[in-house]
């Protein structure tokens, strides 16, 4: 079997989730057309990417990006950095003839986005943007459904994305909160999932008109500026500059009207991350938290017990979950996968992207759109204006 070496840097909450990917695919997609290979991963603190690589099963760690791309070995370059540094490493690496995965948002504005995509076509290298929720099998079962025409013409897009994990107001001032480093707050991070989700669901957008606040203004400055959220505050206090919260209004080309929410602010929402589609045939609906299901209410279906029904999407004929010659990929239907699935799942399409010489979506051209509505509805939070995308 073909082989690829697979460099990563970044080893925290998503470097893990990457990384089990890399160890699962081979085990769960036995027919995958390219075998990864875990050569490196890179950090900048000595003792924690030492600990990583082990732990997490990479043959070394190294402290340099620079030396991911030297490599021979190395044919593939997944990317788990905060986001200032995403289109720099990407350009590298693109130059250094590396595939790329890169995790969200791809950049930190339109402009490098497009230098992103640019550096990865002039380089014809494959690239991915890691938006794992696609590739929930209810999810993608959602997609196949509009394809199918089992909606009918959409009408309403309602999502929501809701978590909680930053209300406490001695939270530590890390990298998420700070415009520098990552862009935007609630807005990049979790509506760009939404955002993502909707222009793959239900098209193009064409004009928004959001809303956003900073619940709160000042966190505790870190001791150590290379901390993330369990880090030591220091006394000193300082500026947060991004959306704890952002609201938007969106139209889409086709007709449909759109909402989003997403916040950091909603006590009790961990990661719920919700879509419900209504159209001329029927609605759909999906939560993060239940991702085994999906809601289905067919409009033709007759009489008094008519309702929604709960797609249970684990079955052997749903997506990704049944082996090519059949039989379960993971467990029997029924028998609930996570979110570690979504990972998996992304990971076996990028690498055979690779084989067939071929960007899976969503690829960085996707992550320009992606952008384009993020900075759109940035445009219109600051100017309180509807935007044209
Ligand atoms: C934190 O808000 C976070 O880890 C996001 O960065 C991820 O993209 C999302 O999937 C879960 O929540």
């Amino acid at each position: 079997m073909q082989e690829i070496g697979v460099g990563m840097v970044g080893y925290s909450f998503m470097g893990r989730a990457h990384s089990n990917a890399y160890r699962q695919v081979p085990f769960f997609y036995p027919e995958v057309a390219i075998k990864p290979v875990m050569k490196a991963i890179c950090g900048r603190t000595r003792d924690a990417v030492d600990a990583a690589a082990k732990q997490m099963g990479w043959e070394e760690a190294v402290y340099d990006f620079d030396q991911l791309l030297d490599r021979d070995d190395i044919g593939l370059i997944d990317i788990n950095t905060p986001n200032n540094v995403h289109v720099a490493m990407v350009i590298k690496a693109a130059q250094a003839g590396k595939h790329i995965i890169c995790e969200k948002p791809l950049g930190m504005n339109v402009a490098e986005t497009e230098a992103a995509l640019k550096a990865v076509r002039e380089a014809g290298v494959v690239h991915m943007l890691c938006h794992n929720y696609r590739r929930i099998p209810a999810v993608w079962l959602a997609k196949d459904m509009i394809e199918a025409g089992l909606i009918g013409d959409i009408y309403h897009w309602r999502a929501t994305y809701l978590q909680d994990w930053l209300m406490d107001p001695s939270a530590p001032l890390f990298w998420r909160c700070q415009k520098e480093i990552a862009g935007s707050g609630a807005l990049g991070d979790l509506m760009a999932h939404s955002i993502d989700l909707a222009l793959w669901l239900v098209g193009d957008i064409d004009h928004v008109c959001g809303s956003w606040r900073t619940f709160v203004k000042q966190r505790p400055k870190l001791e150590s500026t290379d901390a993330g959220l369990g880090g030591a505050g220091s006394e000193q206090m300082g500026d947060v500059t991004v959306d704890d919260a952002t609201v938007a209004l969106a139209q889409f080309a086709n007709g449909a009207l759109g909402t989003f929410e997403a916040t950091r602010f909603a006590p009790g929402h961990k990661n719920s991350n919700c879509f419900e589609i209504n159209g001329s045939k029927g609605s759909i609906r999906f939560n993060l938290e239940r991702l085994n299901e999906l809601g289905y209410y067919n409009a033709e279906d007759p009489g008094e017990e008519a309702g929604f029904a709960t797609i249970i999407a684990n079955a052997d004929c749903h997506p990704f979950q049944g082996l090519p010659d059949g039989g379960p990929r993971y467990w029997p239907g029924g028998h609930n996968i996570g979110y570690e699935h979504t990972f998996i799942n992304t990971i076996y399409d990028l690498l055979e992207g690779i084989a067939r010489g071929e960007s899976p979506h969503p690829n960085f051209e996707d992550g320009v759109k992606i952008q384009k509505v993020l900075a759109a509805v940035e445009q219109s939070c600051e100017s309180a204006n509807w935007i044209q995308v």
